[in-house]
């Protein structure tokens, strides 16, 4: 043994190294020689931080030493990928933990009160002008889809943006945003006098999602966009901290690793300006960054009027809400006004907003109004932020967004956590640092419209208190359908009640089966001037329109229908449609027999009989049964 340390000290010598750093990780200390001088740096950065618990349990040389380096090309990467490094990472979390030890509430000295926002009402005059005037900016927008979260409420295997949004055309959340994106193009750069571009598309992926959203991408071609319009933005984890001095946690399978977890989709702010993705969005003239999340079918129909909330009232920042029941596991909108003048509009996390409103004078917490609904509108983490302002911003900060932790510990001492746990940060997070003087807005929609999630799994689905939201795969589906029959219905169509059902536990209201490709109806305005004479659905029915030149006039539909046609092909569609339809039939989310995409729905779709027309020659047709 002596030898091996009298040649390691040997060695380190020869190679000019000082190992005197490592003499309190003698295990750390016989492995220098085996590391390059970039590793060499990393391991005194590690002790200096207190650290050296990591070396405990190594090896002599000659034993594990491509594990070795292997740990140190993961610090290395820990280091590279966090704003500051791991020295700054741990000197945060730190902080963090002291501030959690010691039960500082990070709303001190802060009164939370209802901000007032924009309130649109779908389909009245406002709202179509937002919407003329979002169409119009979009060509000036890029879009971010934040899509590195497991989504482990869901428990679903595959990655969430390859989950049909519904089942009737089984389109996937990915294709469907990236439909939208391109109607969005193609609608903006009609209106647009000079010249037209392509609206970017950016994806944060982690190390869970990226591989598999590569491959839904390449193997579907990108869904119709340019691959060359899509990026790809992996986020990395972050360490873990095994207590309050900020000890990185060993993963517990592999003693030459750190364990680690997601950071949070704040990370996609500090991507965004590392990747000089936003520098070349600037360049090339863009005003608009539009963020979104994984699993929100319904999101786009809210696109157009809420952009055009932000260029008429040139917001540097402008959240999407929707009204929030009390308790929702949605953030709030609240403003926060300190003791010392300082005010600020911002999302207050759905687990904090009731402790903060009990310490300021709301006894009875986040409650209910009289409306039915909490006052403080929900944020569903749509995000548009003017960027020019948010360039400007990024620079002083590299993109780093407040971040906060959060240890379940042992017992009431806060002396040891009952697992690791790591710093986050939250992508709404961003106005915090934002100047008095920025304009952060908010936008408020009809939930039936705007927001329709899928985030829980059936059982715990099942369990959601009445009256407020399942977020699930069942749900979601029947959103989309409620808001196209709502939809439809407002545009002059007279469309049938809903019936009730249940599936997989849950009570669902379930309207026609309504779908159309974004192209056929990306505004309201758009979908009227489709919709003419006297059109009826009933509520058996399924419709289905893949065209963007189909006209529905003095339609009578029951049963289902379904139109596809090439874009130069003008289709009218009237007279009496009758046939058996679509059923839905249930099925057990336990039922492993049926694929977990459509067993996690609870039902499946029975295509008994249908009239199917497809028009791929340009021209005017009419389909008159
Ligand atoms: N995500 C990432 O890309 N990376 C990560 O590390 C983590 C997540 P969740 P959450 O709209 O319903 C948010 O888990 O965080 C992506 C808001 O904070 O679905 O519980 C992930 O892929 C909350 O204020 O949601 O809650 C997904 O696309 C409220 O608005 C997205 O981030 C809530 O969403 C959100 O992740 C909501």
């Amino acid at each position: 043994m002596a030898s091996t340390v009298d040649s390691a000290a040997e060695q380190l010598s020869k190679l000019g190294i000082d190992g005197a750093f490592a003499d309190s990780a003698p295990n750390l200390k016989k492995n220098l020689h085996l590391l390059s001088s970039e590793q060499v740096e990393l391991a005194k950065m590690l002790m200096e931080m207190g650290q050296s618990h990591l070396f405990e349990k190594w090896a002599a040389p000659g034993v594990d030493d491509n594990e070795k380096k292997a740990f140190f090309d993961q610090v290395a990467k820990l280091n590279s990928s966090y704003p500051g490094g791991l020295k700054s990472y741990i000197k945060t979390a730190r902080e963090l933990l002291a501030d959690s030890k010691a039960g500082k509430n990070p709303f001190d000295g802060f009164t939370p009160s209802v901000p007032t926002g924009e309130v649109l009402k779908f389909g009245d005059d406002t709202f179509i002008n937002y919407e003329q005037a979002g169409v119009k900016e979009a060509k000036n927008a890029a879009f971010v889809l934040v899509a590195g979260g497991l989504g482990e409420r869901l428990g679903y295997n595959g990655i969430k943006v390859a989950l049909p949004a519904e089942t009737t055309t089984g389109t996937c959340f990915l294709q469907n945003y990236i439909e939208y994106i391109l109607a969005l193009q193609e609608s903006s750069c009609r209106l647009a006098e000079g010249k037209c571009q392509e609206i970017p598309f950016a994806i944060m992926t982690s190390d869970d999602t990226h591989s598999r959203t590569q491959e839904l991408l390449e193997s579907n071609s990108y869904f119709g966009m340019k691959p060359t319009q899509v990026k790809l933005l992996k986020q990395e984890k972050v360490a873990c901290l095994d207590d309050n001095d900020a000890r990185l946690a060993m993963d517990p399978k592999n003693k030459y690793r750190i364990q680690t977890k997601p950071h949070g989709h704040g990370d996609v702010h500090a991507l965004l300006y590392s990747s000089g993705l936003l520098k070349e969005w600037h360049d090339a003239g863009l005003k608009w960054v539009l963020f979104f999340q994984d699993t929100n079918g319904l999101l786009f129909k809210a696109i157009p009027a809420s952009l055009g909330v932000s260029a008429t009232k040139q917001y540097h920042v402008n959240s999407l809400a929707v009204p929030r029941k009390a308790k929702e596991a949605i953030g709030g909108i609240t403003r926060l006004t300190h003791a010392d003048g300082r005010s600020m509009v911002i999302n207050v996390e759905y687990n904090q907003l009731d402790p903060l409103l009990r310490a300021t004078g709301f006894p009875d917490g986040d409650v209910n109004c009289e409306t039915g609904y909490s006052p403080f509108p929900g944020n569903i983490n749509q995000l548009i932020l003017e960027l020019g302002p948010y360039m400007e911003e990024l620079k002083k900060t590299g993109g780093a967004i407040k971040e906060f932790v959060n240890p379940k510990y042992k017992d009431a001492s806060k002396t040891s956590f009952k697992s690791s746990t790591r710093l986050e940060c939250m992508m709404q997070d961003y106005p915090k640092t934002l100047p008095p003087s920025a304009k952060v807005g908010f936008t408020v929609m009809d939930t039936w419209l705007a927001y329709a999630p899928v985030k829980n799994n059936p059982e715990d689905a099942a369990k959601v208190p009445k009256g407020n939201p399942y977020h699930s795969a069942t749900s979601g589906e029947m959103a989309i359908y409620c808001a196209n029959s709502l939809i439809l219905r407002k545009a002059g169509a007279q469309v049938d009640d809903p019936v009730q059902e249940v599936f997989n536990g849950q009570e669902v209201e379930v309207w026609p089966r309504l779908t159309w490709k974004p192209k056929w109806g990306l505004t309201f305005s758009e979908i009227k001037n489709k919709v003419s004479g006297s059109c009826s659905v009933s509520q058996k029915s399924t419709m289905v329109i893949k065209g963007r030149n189909v006209v529905l006039e003095d339609l009578s539909l029951n049963g289902a229908l379904i139109i596809d046609s090439v874009d130069d092909a003008e289709v009218r569609v009237g007279g009496k449609v009758q046939n058996k339809g679509w059923t839905l039939e249930p099925v057990d989310h336990k039922d492993t027999s049926v694929p977990e995409e459509i067993r996690i729905r609870g039902f499946k779709i029975n295509k008994l009989e249908q009239l199917e027309r497809s028009y791929s020659e340009p021209g005017k047709f009419s389909l008159k049964p």
